[in-house]
């Protein structure tokens, strides 16, 4: 039996008219191997839509995407849907997953529990992102990862790696940005379009957030908090809020790191970040949440101060903190 890639590199030479998906609200890997895709397809002279249920982020705005990225779903579906970055099928949103009848799912994801959803499936769970299985396709389809589909690749990887120091990154990522870098990529560029995106809104939000970092067990544990009135009187959203987790997690004397976001009156997400060994998608098990087992998150209902202290003992418990 050919392995997945070979079907699908099977599927796109033979075949046309596609609508390539990634998941809503998309980060890099869901645009960058969005884009990805459509410079493959635009190389073999395909049709496609690129389509995503929440549109491109502006601070994606400077990707060269090889067509414009649709909010809305032709009336007639394509005879293939290529499905990227969702690791469950309810991340291609409602509208398309309705519809999944109309249509021949590929899926191509690299998250665990991903469920195989598609007809056909492309599941690598040790891939650091989908960004890296589009380096794999076009280098199995002899597309010459240059320019615009490079800096789409680079972009998924990249950002779904944390600039390559988390412990996805593999050996061949780190080839492929050689490589990448060795023909042409504009490395400083392309990083200085991904990270200098701030708002001062954002700016302020942080200020905020990390002046509102507590810490407990001795240091051990450090939670932050954000609520709806702090979104309202700095300008910004949710959206803001990502990766702050990582910059609290920085503290030294710090083995889990938390944040509580304002969902509702006496409602919090949370978010979770460890190191090594401690095991924080245990954790948020306790809570219905989930995760890895060094980023995990979940829901809370009880008030900001109560919501904490509950954290706190879980977290103490799971790491023998007395
Ligand atoms: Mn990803």
């Amino acid at each position: 039996m050919p392995s997945p890639i070979q079907r699908i590199s099977d599927i796109i030479r033979s075949e046309d008219d596609f609508l390539v998906v990634s998941h809503y609200n998309p980060d890099g890997d869901a645009i960058g191997s969005a884009c990805a895709m459509g410079h493959i397809l635009t190389h073999f002279g395909k049709q496609f839509t690129i389509y995503n249920p929440s549109g491109l982020p502006q601070r994606y705005d400077y990707v060269e995407c090889p067509a414009p990225i649709t909010t809305t779903l032709p009336d007639t579906l394509p005879k293939w849907t290529i499905v990227l970055d969702c690791g469950a099928k309810e991340r291609m949103g409602d509208a398309l997953l309705s519809r999944t009848d109309e249509t021949t799912v590929i899926n191509i994801d690299h998250h665990l529990g991903n469920g195989d959803y598609g007809t056909e499936n492309w599941v690598a769970v040790d891939q650091p992102a989908v960004g890296s299985m589009m380096a794999l396709l076009a280098q199995a389809m002899d597309v010459p990862i240059k320019g615009s589909l490079a800096q789409c690749i680079y972009l998924a990887v990249a950002t779904d790696t944390g600039f390559f120091t988390y412990g996805s990154t593999t050996p061949e990522s780190l080839e492929l940005a050689a490589q990448m870098l060795r023909d042409g990529l504009n490395l400083s560029n392309i990083n200085m379009r991904i990270t200098k995106q701030w708002s001062e809104a954002r700016m302020r939000l942080w200020t905020e957030v990390m002046n509102s970092v507590e810490l407990y067990s001795d240091k051990q544990v450090a939670i932050g908090a954000i609520s709806n009135e702090m979104f309202e009187r700095t300008g910004t959203t949710s959206e803001d809020t990502e990766t702050i987790i990582n910059f609290i997690n920085r503290l030294k004397s710090v083995r889990v790191s938390a944040i509580l976001r304002q969902e509702g009156p006496d409602i919090y997400k949370f978010s979770l970040r460890s190191y090594g060994d401690d095991n924080v998608q245990e954790i948020a098990t306790k809570f219905g949440g989930g995760g890895h087992k060094n980023a995990s998150g979940g829901t809370i209902e009880a008030p900001l101060e109560e919501a904490k202290l509950m954290l706190v003992e879980i977290i103490n418990g799971s790491l023998g903190i007395s």
